[in-house]
């Protein structure tokens, strides 16, 4: 399946209708005064969990860990307006999604305008109808489960697409969205930055002589030994085949050259296990070398002298770092 099928199955697999609201739901209910209070917990004593806070700003507090499926809140306090925190919550990332349900007292048609146009999601009004009231809440706690259900499936997406499948690295696409990025970083900000491009040699012995299988594993073991040998704010990513490049910020030609070399060492002095047979296969590695120049014009010059670098590498003999 391709990463836009999989994204898609996940979103229509999703349930919308009412059989999949759960039962451990935690519910947040702002009020101050206890008769609303105890009569609102009898209500959802079924539902989930309920966190009651009777201070408006230290429920605000509590809203915004993110930790709820649903804020209940009431539309009166002996000194405090319920809707700024209602406003407050609906500019902040993480609760802009978190459903809210206002309890108003008879007469107030105004409150409750402008509350939805603040982006309440509903209201329910005094004297309190359990069943409307239970019906309101499942309406938002699932309409909550879809939200985050969806939202993680974009994420999922998103990271499939950027991920190289057999390896675990990033891929082409995403070094190359990126790449541009910390480029012009370095430029702007006058800090070195190296990139090596990197390729196996003779690689295709390796795939006639082991099967593409084994050559499928000598890949893995590869970028094992490739995230071992970077920094965490290096960008290790498979390019293509059997070529990888790394991107190291604040990395001038001197110490990518030493990097490079450790690279290179490690793969030629330590042969790779195949697991299945337990065969050792001898590996070795050409990379090429590039540093941005000061008034570097373009991540595209960066690419070539890289290429031209590895190029030499191979053509000088392989198993070697060129600059
Ligand atoms: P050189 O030293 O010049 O780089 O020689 P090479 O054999 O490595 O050169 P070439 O780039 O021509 O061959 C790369 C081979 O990698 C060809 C292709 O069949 C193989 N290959 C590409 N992608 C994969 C993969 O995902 N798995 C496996 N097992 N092989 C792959
Ligand atoms: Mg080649
Ligand atoms: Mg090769
Ligand atoms: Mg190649």
């Amino acid at each position: 399946a391709t990463t836009r099928d999989v994204g898609l199955e996940s979103i229509l697999r999703f349930p919308v209708d009412g059989t999949g609201i759960a039962k451990n739901a935690r519910i947040l209910l702002i009020d101050e005064r206890p008769e609303s209070i105890e009569r609102i917990q009898r209500i959802l004593s079924d539902e989930g969990m309920v966190d009651v806070q009777i201070d408006p700003q230290t429920g605000f507090f509590d809203a915004i860990q993110g930790n709820h499926d649903c804020l209940i809140i009431s539309s009166n306090f002996s000194d405090f307006d319920p809707l700024r925190i209602c406003a407050q919550l609906r500019s902040l990332d993480n609760t802009r999604s978190l459903p809210i349900i206002l309890v108003a007292d008879h007469g107030e048609e105004t409150l409750i305008r402008r509350a939805l146009e603040l982006g309440v999601n509903d209201y329910v009004v005094r004297p309190l109808n359990p069943n409307e009231l239970l019906a309101r809440l499942r309406t938002q706690l699932r309409r909550k489960a879809y939200h985050d259900g969806l939202r993680a499936s974009v994420v999922k997406t998103y990271e499939m697409a950027v991920t190289d499948s057999l390896t675990g690295l990033h891929n082409r696409l995403y070094l190359e969205t990126h790449l541009a990025t910390l480029f012009k970083r370095a430029v702007e900000r006058r800090r070195p930055l190296s990139i090596l491009m990197t390729d196996i040699d003779r690689f295709k012995l390796i795939n006639d002589n082991h099967g593409h299988d084994g050559g499928d594993e000598v890949l893995r073991e590869f970028a094992r030994r490739l995230r071992r040998n970077v920094r965490g704010s290096d960008l290790a990513s498979r390019y293509g085949g059997e070529e990888f490049f790394i991107v190291m910020p604040d990395t001038d030609a001197t110490l990518a050259a030493i990097v490079a070399e450790r690279i290179r060492r490690e793969v030629a002095s330590t042969q790779f296990i195949i697991n299945q047979s337990g065969t050792t296969v001898p590996v070795t590695i050409s990379i090429g070398i590039a540093s941005v120049l000061p008034k570097e014009d373009s991540v595209q010059n960066l690419l070539k002298r890289a290429d031209e670098a590895l190029y030499g590498a191979k053509t000088s003999g392989r198993n070697r770092v060129v600059s």
